[in-house]
């Protein structure tokens, strides 16, 4: 995707693009998303932690892995997407990790449902911390996020240990994660130490300063949560090394991708080769939900769109919604395709 002039990614964005990868998206062919397919995003560093001293501690209570691991077990397929997915899209655009639109996986997550552990709770929040720590925004701290009591309650909300049928890896949050389904990611705090009571709403940063949707230093904004409908598309043909622009043979081109969204199901989703949006055919949810489109691919250069709509009714603009943070652009994915062949 080309930057305009005067807008080059700077090395302190270079340097957190290498470290939080995203998933490339011919990966939207995979029902679940393998381990090291799935976007990581990590604020601080990657912490090392020995399972066998390993505690959880939920108000006054120290659980063990091994407890937790014998309470009630459930897998979910789970779609995450980083609230920033899109921002390097925008214009003029937050200078942060510089996500294009990779930032999304499919995984099956298995864990304990939180709820049974919030039995007689009562309080305003629940505040879930990590073991990271680090400096942002000036601020020393360690990663924590809260959530609404009645949030914090539902019933897909889960303390997982396992992705894909095998115990986390450390860079997804070893030995134990938050898991919020339909929540954007910074929601599902990794490496997850401590669940706290707390009697008012949380002020630390990663409530307060950061994840807010907001027009300028002074507003107040308003909190980013659920995930906004997108559908993306594995990008048709083939690319070229360095552009990435995608070039395909003529004929008969069956595109597909995968639609999501955190507020409701996936109704529709709508493809557009050039000559208005039409309906695309929709697979069984599995987290997300699988989409295709026949499309008879023409000599010459074209512009391949696609959009998704929810059961809420909301969908996708054609115009990224510009925010100081680069938050939930959910804006129409375009993919610029050169077509070969004789005219
Ligand atoms: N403790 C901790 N939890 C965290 C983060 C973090 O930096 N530290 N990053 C959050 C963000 S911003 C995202 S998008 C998701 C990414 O999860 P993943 O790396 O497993 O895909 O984890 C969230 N949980
Ligand atoms: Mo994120």
């Amino acid at each position: 995707m080309p930057l305009a002039p005067g807008d080059q990614i700077t090395a302190e964005e270079l340097q957190l693009a290498a470290r939080n990868h995203g998933m490339p998206l011919e990966a939207l062919r995979h029902d679940v998303t393998p381990v090291g397919l799935h976007y990581l995003l990590i604020h601080y560093d990657i912490p090392v932690v020995d399972p066998g001293t390993y505690r959880l501690t939920i108000g006054d209570r120290a659980i063990t892995l091994g407890e937790l691991r014998a309470m009630e077990r459930v897998t979910r397929p789970v779609t995450m997407e980083c609230a920033g997915n899109g921002r390097a899209l925008l214009q003029p655009r937050a200078v942060s990790q510089p996500w294009l639109l990779e930032a999304v996986g499919n995984a099956e997550w298995t864990g304990t449902p939180l709820k049974p552990l919030l039995e007689g709770v009562d309080c305003a929040e629940i505040l879930f911390t990590g073991l990271d720590r680090g400096v942002e925004g000036g601020e020393p701290q360690q990663y924590e996020r809260s959530l609404p009591l009645e949030v914090a309650r539902s019933d897909d909300l889960l303390l997982a240990y396992e992705l894909n049928g095998a115990p986390l890896p450390p860079q997804h949050g070893f030995p134990l994660r938050l898991l919020v389904p339909g929540w954007y990611g910074m929601t599902s705090v990794k490496w997850l130490t401590r669940i706290s009571f707390l009697d008012r709403p949380h002020t630390g940063y990663q409530n307060a300063t950061a994840y807010r949707l907001r027009e300028t230093e002074d507003d107040e904004g308003t909190p980013v949560t659920r995930i906004e409908p997108r559908a993306l598309m594995a990008p048709p043909g083939v690319p070229d090394f360095m552009t990435r622009r995608r070039h395909a043979d003529a004929g008969r081109i069956t595109i597909e991708g995968r639609a999501w969204s955190g507020w409701a199901d996936i109704t529709r989703v709508e493809v557009d080769t050039g000559d208005g949006w039409q309906e695309a055919r929709l697979g069984e949810a599995h987290g997300w939900r699988a989409w295709s489109y026949d499309w008879d691919a023409t000599p010459g250069e074209h512009v391949l769109a696609c959009r998704a709509f929810d059961a809420s009714g909301r969908g996708q603009p054609d115009v990224p919604p510009w925010n100081l943070g680069g938050y939930a652009n959910n804006a129409v994915h375009r993919v610029p395709v050169t077509v070969a062949g004789s005219t």
